[in-house]
């Protein structure tokens, strides 16, 4: 990517037909649009916050910003479920289709409006009739079905805070959140479904909830009949709960800045982080963003592949979708079941206008040739979008080529769990793309390219992704640890938010993002900490300590590699190689489980102890080390560390 990272890589205007439709038609729009909004933020904000949210009791202040902490729309009530449901209901959408599900079976189920509204109503019902209420914390370990946005927008409805966990982590990583959370609710499901084999859910949360007596109720939705051992008092059926439950349940006019979820995300430590986010500030952000980036019409069917588990999930696949009153296509399975044409084909079926995915399904999709898609009709796409990871210009042009037919703006989109909402990304009709780059900030979005002392560094050159001013969908902090949050995010760099992200910022004021520039690593888009793999592997009772780090990966974009030094007389084999890379999805969750590990006598250290992630990087990467090596303590052990090649996967 670096080689045409720049003004003068190449550029791809929006198209003329696309321009003409869209609510943002040329740059000349985006431009006065950015240049209001950057003149005063608050206010421009507080503007839209009247225009596009439904409030149960209006706001009086735009914003208190008491550094770094910031609150939006004081003295305001509303509920995001109610945005998200009963406004659609006075009009024409009542009978929309608000979810479209598919399962990886070929099932079908469509949710309209009035539905999801009476399901969602109901939920709120059971949950109240067990007890819960606004302030208390409910976790959900649920499959991609609709139940798990019933399950968001019920609690939403009531004001408890949900937390949902992503169906992939292992029971370990489950019981570590619920913990973190003093969650006393799981909901969960039966079972999940994958490339044909189930995914036993409820005996994951079983093994959890050995150690959390917290928990007073765990809500098991019958979704694979698969045979379960439910736990008197403890354990209920969805459906039985939902008998006869009523369907009114008036939203609770909840406080603008009340908690609507926390979701953990990998930071830097072995302990991952309750990103806090507040309801009208969120909601308001992922609703304009659907109009701004995805320019979502009313015929719309949009499809965003993201799990629900992950903010992408939360933000564009629930709560931004369904503010903007649109229809959302939700699928349970993978890309290529039965055949690597399933995504292709959900589009063909479908009629989907706006897609939206991430870098490394479409290099899998790259790979697997493009007579997959080939064989159906995507003609119905108007627009599509990336996230996750920085596209490489290769997978844009084939994204661009294939799947768009040179018809199609691609909206590179760079955000994070923290920023709640899109940040940086072209507005479709307005900005011309460049194959890498997310292109510009969205209006209100202040970023700047700046070194360690907050210096803004020249055109071209690299520097740490910062953001000056806060933005409504913006975490207010980590759960339980306001602390961290402060170092974490605001004190790396004085008096503006740190995203942890390298960036260049082109003479066209273009944003090219590069990649974190901490201990995160970003395998297939997915976060992961490398203390956390690290604290996972110490846990093993062959390891002394164990040092991981990224390779880039065709594929993935980065593979996980870890250096294990083993305790006294534990013997190397490739048997107890595979034996740490299952514990390790055993411990966190299947996608964590590195792609290589080797076994090491030592890891090289500095002269104070720490380990020297950046020698190991360049191991792996460039097989040698070329890099300063004058802190290190003993260069012996690199010596041996270049010898060692693991089992490649
Ligand atoms: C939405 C999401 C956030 C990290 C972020 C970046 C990387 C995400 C892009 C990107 C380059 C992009 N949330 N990232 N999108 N890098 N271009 N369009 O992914 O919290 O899971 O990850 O992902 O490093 O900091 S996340």
């Amino acid at each position: 990517m670096a080689e045409s990272a720049g003004a003068a890589a190449e550029t791809f205007a929006p198209p003329a037909a696309f321009a003409a439709a869209a609510r943002v038609k040329n740059r000349k729009e985006y431009d006065e649009l950015y240049r209001a909004a950057a003149a005063n933020p608050a206010e421009f904000w507080a503007e839209l916050a009247r225009r596009e949210l439904h409030w149960l009791q209006p706001f009086t202040q735009a914003r208190e910003w008491n550094y770094p902490f910031v609150k939006w729309f004081l003295g305001g009530k509303i509920n995001a479920s109610d945005n998200c449901l009963d406004r659609h209901l006075t009009g024409p959408r009542k009978n929309k289709a608000a979810i479209i599900w598919e399962g990886e079976n070929f099932e079908q189920r469509i949710l309209t409006y009035q539905d999801l509204y009476r399901r969602v109503a109901k939920f709120a019902n059971v949950l109240k009739a067990q007890g819960y209420k606004a302030g208390d914390r409910a976790i959900i370990y649920m499959p991609m079905v609709p139940e798990a946005a019933v399950a968001m927008l019920a609690c939403a409805r009531i004001g408890v805070i949900h937390s949902v966990v992503f169906a992939g982590f292992s029971a370990e990583a489950l019981k570590t959140r619920i913990d973190d959370l003093g969650a006393t609710l799981v909901i969960t499901a039966d079972a999940a479904q994958r490339r044909g084999r189930e995914i036993p859910l409820k005996r994951n949360v079983d093994a959890a909830l050995a150690e959390c007596p917290a928990v007073r109720k765990c809500i098991v939705y019958r979704h694979k009949n698969a045979g379960i051992e439910m736990k008197p008092e403890r354990d209920a059926w969805w459906e039985d709960l939902m008998f006869g439950a009523s369907e009114v349940c008036p939203p609770e006019p909840l406080d603008s800045e009340h908690p609507l979820y926390v979701l953990y995300t990998s930071g830097t430590t072995g302990k991952p982080k309750g990103v806090v986010h507040a309801t009208a500030g969120y909601l308001l952000e992922t609703l304009m963003t659907m109009q701004w980036v995805f320019d979502i019409r009313e015929d719309d069917t949009y499809w965003c592949t993201a799990d629900i588990g992950w903010v992408t999930g939360h933000s564009y696949i629930v709560y931004g979708p369904l503010a903007a009153g649109a229809t959302t296509l939700m699928y349970e399975g993978a890309p290529d079941w039965p055949e690597p044409d399933r995504f292709w084909r959900l589009i063909e079926k479908y009629r989907v206008n706006v897609f939206y995915t991430s870098p490394t399904a479409i290099r899998s999709f790259i790979r697997q040739g493009d007579k997959w898609p080939k064989r159906r009709d995507l003609s119905s796409l108007r627009l599509l979008g990336s996230v996750g990871e920085p596209i490489n210009p290769a997978a844009w042009r084939w994204y661009n080529q294939v799947i768009g037919q040179n018809r199609c703006p691609i909206v590179d989109t760079w955000w994070q769990t923290e920023t709640g909402a899109i940040m940086i990304s072209p507005m479709p009709g307005a900005v011309a793309a460049k194959p890498g780059s997310a292109t510009l900030p969205l209006p209100g979005i202040i970023p700047d390219v700046v070194d360690l002392k907050g210096e803004p560094v020249a055109a071209g050159q690299q520097g740490y992704l910062i953001i000056r001013q806060p933005w409504p969908a913006m975490f207010r902090t980590l759960y339980n640890d306001a602390e961290r949050y402060r170092e974490n995010y605001w004190a790396k760099v004085p008096n503006v938010y740190f995203t942890g992200d390298a960036a260049r910022r082109d003479a066209d004021g273009y944003y090219w993002v590069l990649g974190r520039v901490d201990d995160v690593i970003n395998v297939s888009g997915h976060r992961l900490s490398t203390m956390e793999v690290e604290s996972a592997l110490v846990r093993h009772a062959a390891v002394a300590e164990a040092a991981a780090v990224g390779r880039p990966h065709d594929l993935k974009g980065q593979a996980l590699v870890v250096f294990t030094v083993c305790k006294g007389g534990v013997p190397k084999s490739p048997e107890l190689v595979e034996e740490l890379r299952a514990w390790v999805g055993q411990e966190i969750g299947g996608f964590a489980r590195p792609d290589e590990i080797r076994l090491v006598d030592a890891l090289p250290k500095t002269r104070s102890g720490k380990i020297m992630r950046r020698l190991l990087r360049e191991l792996v990467t460039a097989d040698k080390v070329s890099g300063d090596t004058t802190t290190l303590e003993d260069y012996s052990v690199l010596l041996e560390l270049a010898k060692t090649k693991g089992d490649e996967e």
